[in-house]
């Protein structure tokens, strides 16, 4: 029996590159502070939650300066939120950094999530356990959690075990829930003059933690390659069997990045953007009668086949869908601790939510499908969010597309054949062994955490950028978390939360789909990019996603 495959034993071995400034070693990077920054929304009050660590400059690391290695330090890691390509070599870069300042001082991975570092779960991460990590995907070294940092309580348990470990910095890798996790633990370190400085590093498959600062979260890389991968073997056997309608529903919470990114990559026959939904205020009958229009022109000229990319996220842009949706949140919060709610039978609890949503969102709610409706009251997760995942979008709107197309067929406006086949691509991609711009961009950011403690910051983001060009050109700092913070309705109640990026609709992503699509629905256009290459020709091998590259120099770079 193999202990592990030819392909994982030669990415242990693969040496990530390093951000340009921090090639030549943690001990000689220098550190310059720019101005002084706000938060992108509502100033007053998140500078009022967060008085101590407000409105700090922006961090730049330089190549040469200040020594780096001083006294040893103990630092405390945490994965935090779901899985995303590369988190193992954040840590191996923190790890690395760290080592080498001073071989004295220990990293301490807690274990499970956030709440590891309140219940004082952790190992101590040692050269042999992090060489089993290198270059591979999945959280699994210390494993993660979705547990929300926000009590008094909390805060004084992980002050209490960061103590006992001599801990003087904690770096949280996570997205924007577990970065504002990041920020509020940060302040209350500082408030309460413990020493202990808190840094984040901005992962997510989503792509939404990303703003002038952050280009691009660590993850979404790897899993739009996977993602984009396996739609175009899906395409392939499409255009092989000519019979089905593919229905795939792509990951990504709120945002539709993955979405967007993934039909750049693959050019399928049409393409939901959540985004663009709401902008234009289209309803559930509207999207599908856009989609059915496609399938039934495809149709009619012998195609009844073809590929449909729908986001995870679009139920929540989908305007009278979102706001039934707010109001179910404002209600399940009021009825979490409800007992006659919480006893009563599945039929009794629609019943009882019905009476209370206003009308129009009650006939809503009630014209959905029975599993729709059960997933839609699911638990919202520790920070509030629906659980989209959940929601079978894919296969709500194949239900209502046959209904549409029956109608058509009836009228004589369609004469084809409606066969489906319903996808979700999610967990496939969020564990991919990290393609080599994450493996390097991750090590990179993992490695300047370390700087960033070392100079003394806390309520940072690690931050690389630059990251179209070759890794010597990437530039290293830091971001103060305050500054990408908004307040948000969570659990019913105003919170500071860091503003997601949804799709800019007047940016050069988009408008890549905007100016291809109507050929890509009609004609078969399908590119099948394949499985992600770790090893050849750099073209192949080194090129970022579609979206860094429009987004980044508005044009696209090795392709
Ligand atoms: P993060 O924002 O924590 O990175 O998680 C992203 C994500 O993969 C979403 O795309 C998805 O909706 C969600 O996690 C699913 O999470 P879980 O597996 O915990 O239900």
């Amino acid at each position: 029996m193999r202990e592990i495959s030819p392909l994982q034993k030669e990415r242990l071995n693969y040496k990530p590159k390093l951000a340009g400034a921090l090639a030549d070693g943690i001990n000689n990077v220098k550190l310059t502070l720019g101005e002084k920054t706000t938060a992108v929304c509502d100033k007053e009050e998140i500078e009022k939650l967060f008085s101590h660590v407000y409105g700090k400059p922006i961090a730049k690391f330089d190549k040469v300066g200040i020594d780096l290695s001083n006294e040893p330090k103990n630092i405390g890691v945490i994965l935090s939120g779901g899985q995303a390509p590369g988190g193992h070599n954040v840590i191996a870069g923190l790890f690395d950094a760290l080592k080498s300042a001073n071989s004295e001082n220990k990293l301490y991975g807690f274990l499970g999530g956030p709440s590891g570092i309140v219940d004082g779960k952790y190992i101590e991460l040692t050269s042999e356990i992090m060489d089993k990590y290198r270059n591979t995907g999945g959280f699994d070294i210390i494993g993660s959690g979705r547990t929300k940092l926000e009590t008094e309580e909390q805060f004084k348990k992980a002050l209490v075990v960061c103590k006992n470990l001599n801990i003087g910095a904690i770096v949280i890798i996570g997205g924007d829930d577990s970065n504002t996790n990041a920020c509020l633990l940060a302040e209350w370190m500082l408030q309460n003059n413990t020493g202990i400085s808190v840094i984040g590093c901005p992962k997510t498959i989503d792509g939404d933690l990303k703003n002038d600062q952050i280009e691009i979260s660590f993850g979404f890389d790897t899993a739009t390659k996977t993602y984009a991968e396996l739609i175009g073997n899906i395409q392939r056997d499409a255009n092989s069997a000519k019979k089905y309608w593919h229905f795939i529903k792509l990951m990504g919470r709120s945002a539709s990045h993955v979405c967007l990114e993934a039909a750049l990559q693959t050019q399928p026959n049409i393409t939901l953007i959540g985004e663009e939904v709401e902008a234009k205020k289209q309803s559930l009958g509207e999207i599908v009668d856009y989609m059915a229009q496609i399938i039934a022109k495809r149709g009619n000229n012998g195609k009844n086949f073809g590929i449909a990319l729908i986001p995870e996220g679009l139920i929540e842009f989908i305007p009278e869908m979102k706001v039934m949706i707010a109001s179910l949140n404002d209600l399940l919060a009021g009825l979490e601790k409800n007992e006659a709610y919480k006893n009563a039978s599945q039929e009794e609890k629609y019943q009882i939510i019905t009476s209370k949503l206003d009308s129009q969102s009650a006939k809503l709610f009630n014209s959905l499908p029975i599993q729709i409706k059960a997933q839609l009251l699911m638990d919202r997760d520790p920070h509030g969010n629906v659980q989209v995942s959940k929601i079978e979008t894919e296969k709500l709107l194949i239900e209502m597309v046959r209904k549409k197309l029956d109608e058509m067929k009836k009228e004589g406006k369609f004469q084809g054949k409606f066969s489906d086949q319903a996808h979700f691509f999610g967990y496939e991609g969020r564990c991919a062994m990290p393609s080599n711009f994450d493996a390097d961009y991750c090590y990179s950011l993992g490695y300047n955490a370390f700087a960033l403690v070392q100079s003394g910051l806390s309520g940072y983001l690690s931050s690389i950028k630059n990251t179209t060009k070759p890794a010597s050109k990437w530039v290293a700092g830091g971001v103060p978390l305050t500054m990408m913070m908004n307040m948000e309705k969570r659990h019913g109640e105003m919170k500071p939360v860091i503003k997601k990026a949804l799709v800019d609709l007047n940016g050069p992503v988009f408008r890549a789909l905007e100016q291809n699509r109507e050929k890509w629905a009609m004609n078969d256009c399908y590119i099948f990019p394949g499985a992600i290459q770790y090893f050849g020709p750099s073209e192949v091998c080194d090129n970022t996603t579609l979206t860094l590259q429009l987004e980044q120099e508005n044009k696209l770079v090795n392709v």
